[in-house]
């Protein structure tokens, strides 16, 4: 651990909640998980994979489940051959289940579109004909900057048909974003809308796309999906509408086989530098453990199921739980535009209400709204459609947990903890719903076929009751294939930790309890969770000191009631700004989200005149995160200058 490092104290109590909810009869009788499947893959874990991977459909079998002679590099179900969005759209619709609504798509101001398997093979076709008519060819790299429409993920799904490499950028990351991460991958196409409604308002989108594509040789075209209706700039050549391009395109298309090991998508994720990291990620293992994970934590019956996963398709939980698990499970789904105070606070129960929604999946900062906003909203409207509920992204605090189960879940209904990461592609450790006895705030354990410890400095698990690094002890179908062009960067941050084990290290502090199941306590390394978002210090850091006015600046994630954590930053300022200090605050705030988008504006920014450091100059965050948490400052013996700290607290008018 660094100097920095250091668990949230918040998160400390987690491991004394002692109440547990084992499942209902009911619900244990239909379930899809069984005890057995843990005892299965405990005595041959090869032979549980290759059963998971026959949930998919391959052009060709694979010869061997898993190669690792390569490691860190694994190669899964060697030789296989499949396609992607054959097995998400294809196949059901030959399976006669065409009519099967795939999507119930909700737009924000409250039109809808009501998608089956068969407009989407018909939708997804027109769009895959229209990219290989663009002159894509298989491996070229295209970058989505999109609202959840259902464009998004018809071209998601094209681009898996052709075997192009998606890199989605969430709507919310600003035109330097979406371009560093252009630029990174070479993307040759840019998929995007002409806006996006968000909180009641149309708002601009191929004004900032532009600004990212004024300086990407690499694009040569930007489709453009109208959905506001808005004016919008046009560079006559470069870009194209949708529904010129993809509307007069044949419906029928005929996919290709590709590899196992064809890359699908890059997805870029913050690292403990300020440059984020393009997690690749291949078909196969994937597709099979999204398929997996989708039917056996989620208990999906695909007949009768409405499931909804809140996220946005910019996140891995939107690539793995909107798109490629549901899908390749034949799955019928609500997908939602907008905010969930969009018209009112209950929109996301009214939607439930409606479409009678069974499967709830969602992050513990939309619980903590919702239970800021108060129970009566939930109240107000009939859930009782409801019979899972999930969790991700961050920890879920126990109350957080007790109120979701109680007020949305009606105290029936399963509850599942998922960790999971960008890196893992799918989820690792959750219950298994019908077969676990939840415990309020704990992950519990790793799926059937996942390996995890809880391992000390020296790599060594600890004892039952102990806390140290969560890692990964052995390759799983979904993982990371490494990080797009930084082979090095690749070993060095997941796998240089414990070399001599040869594990893959999260980045996570977690705790076994007295029966051995896990307690995740938050990232140890710089990296903040903001909304289950996660956003790295440095990256903050850069983006303040990239202003003129800012000499230094250090970036403490603190505790959060509804966020999990806050963005708290110390600055030093170069020279006495012009105006107030609210005012130069207030640009410095503007100028994080124009940097790397509005997730990463500062909950607060404090001016101060010094920074505490080490000897070897190392900023003590955790001395920083103790102002920002309003606690009596901690240790100080390995500062430079013990001074330092008075001068910062005496200088603070506005002290959080
Ligand atoms: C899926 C996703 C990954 C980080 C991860 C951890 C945190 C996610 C969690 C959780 C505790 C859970 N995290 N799920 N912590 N309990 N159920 O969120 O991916 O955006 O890459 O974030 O999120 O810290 O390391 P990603």
């Amino acid at each position: 651990m660094t100097e920095q490092s250091g668990q949230s104290p918040a998160l400390d109590n987690l491991s004394t909640e002692s109440r547990v909810f084992p499942p209902s009869a009911e619900f244990a009788a239909q379930a899809n998980a069984s005890a057995q499947w843990y005892d299965d893959a405990d005595a041959d874990r090869d032979a549980f994979w290759a059963t998971q991977a026959e949930r998919l459909t391959w052009a060709n079998k694979w010869s061997r489940v898993v190669d690792w002679d390569d490691a860190p590099f694994a190669k899964w179900f060697v030789g296989g051959e499949l396609n992607v969005a054959y097995n998400c759209v294809d196949r059901h619709v030959e399976a006669g289940l065409g009519d099967r609504v795939a999507i119930n798509w909700v737009g924000e101001p409250g039109d809808s579109v009501t998608i089956t398997y068969a407009d989407l093979q018909r939708n997804v076709s027109k769009a895959a004909n229209a990219l290989a008519e663009l002159g894509l060819n298989a491996g070229d790299r295209v970058a989505i900057q999109m609202p959840m429409l259902p464009e998004a993920i018809y071209s998601m799904l094209a681009c898996a048909r052709l075997g192009l490499v998606h890199s989605v950028v969430f709507g919310g990351f600003s035109p330097t974003a979406l371009r560093s991460r252009i630029d990174d991958a070479q993307a040759r196409l840019l998929i995007t809308s002409d806006g996006q409604y968000r909180r009641g308002k149309p708002a601009p989108m191929k004004e900032s796309t532009d600004e990212a594509t004024a300086e990407t040789p690499s694009i040569e075209h930007v489709l453009v999906v109208r959905r506001t209706g808005a004016e919008i700039p046009w560079t006559e050549g470069r870009d194209l509408w949708w529904h010129d391009v993809v509307d007069k395109q044949p419906d029928t298309h005929t996919p290709e086989a590709f590899d196992a090991e064809h890359p699908l998508f890059i997805l870029y994720t913050s690292g403990t530098t300020g440059k984020p990291k393009g997690i690749l990620h291949t078909s196969g293992g994937y597709l099979t453990q999204a398929a997996y994970t989708h039917n056996a934590v989620f208990d999906l019956k695909p007949e009768t199921d409405v499931y909804w996963c809140t996220a946005d398709i910019g996140w891995i939980t939107g690539h793995t739980y909107i798109v490629y698990g549901p899908l390749a499970n034949g799955a019928t789904q609500v997908v939602y535009e907008g905010t969930p105070n969009t018209p009112h606070e209950g929109r996301h129960f009214e939607i439930i209400q409606q479409h009678g929604v069974t499967i709830y999946y969602t992050a513990p900062t939309l619980i903590r709204t919702f239970m800021k906003w108060g129970e009566q909203i939930p109240a107000g409207y009939d859930l009782s459609s409801l019979r899972l509920l999930g969790s991700v992204g961050e920890p879920i605090n126990p109350e957080a947990w007790i109120w979701y189960r109680k007020h949305i879940g009606g105290d029936r209904i399963p509850i599942v903890d998922t960790w999971w990461q960008t890196e893992t592609g799918a989820i690792m450790i959750s219950p298994l719903p019908g077969v676990t006895e939840a415990k309020p705030g704990s992950a519990q354990r790793p799926l059937p076929g996942i390996s995890a410890a809880i391992v000390d400095e020296a790599g060594k698990e600890v004892p039952a009751g102990g806390g140290g690094y969560l890692v990964l002890t052995q390759p799983w179908p979904s993982m990371l294939r490494g990080i797009w062009g930084d082979e090095e960067r690749f070993r060095e941050t997941y796998w240089s930790r414990f070399a001599d084990e040869g594990f893959y290290f999260a980045g996570d502090g977690a705790k076994y309890d007295a029966d051995g199941d896990i307690w995740l306590l938050g990232r140890i390394d710089d990296v903040m969770n903001v909304s289950g978002h996660r956003i790295s210090t440095t990256e903050v850091e850069s983006a303040l000191v990239s202003h003129p006015s800012v000499a230094e600046a250090a970036v403490v994630g603190a505790t959060d009631a509804t966020t999990g954590q806050g963005i708290v930053a110390f600055v030093i300022l170069r020279n006495r700004p012009e105006g107030t200090p609210e005012a130069a605050v207030s640009e410095l705030r503007d100028h994080v989200a124009k940097e790397i988008g509005p997730i990463a504006k500062p909950r607060q920014i404090l001016v101060v005149t010094e920074l505490p450091k080490t000897r070897s100059g190392k900023i003590m965050r955790r001395l920083l995160r103790d102002i920002a948490e309003n606690r009596e400052i901690g240790d100080t013996t390995t500062l430079a200058d013990s001074a330092v700290m008075n001068l910062i607290t005496e200088g603070l008018s506005n002290k959080p």
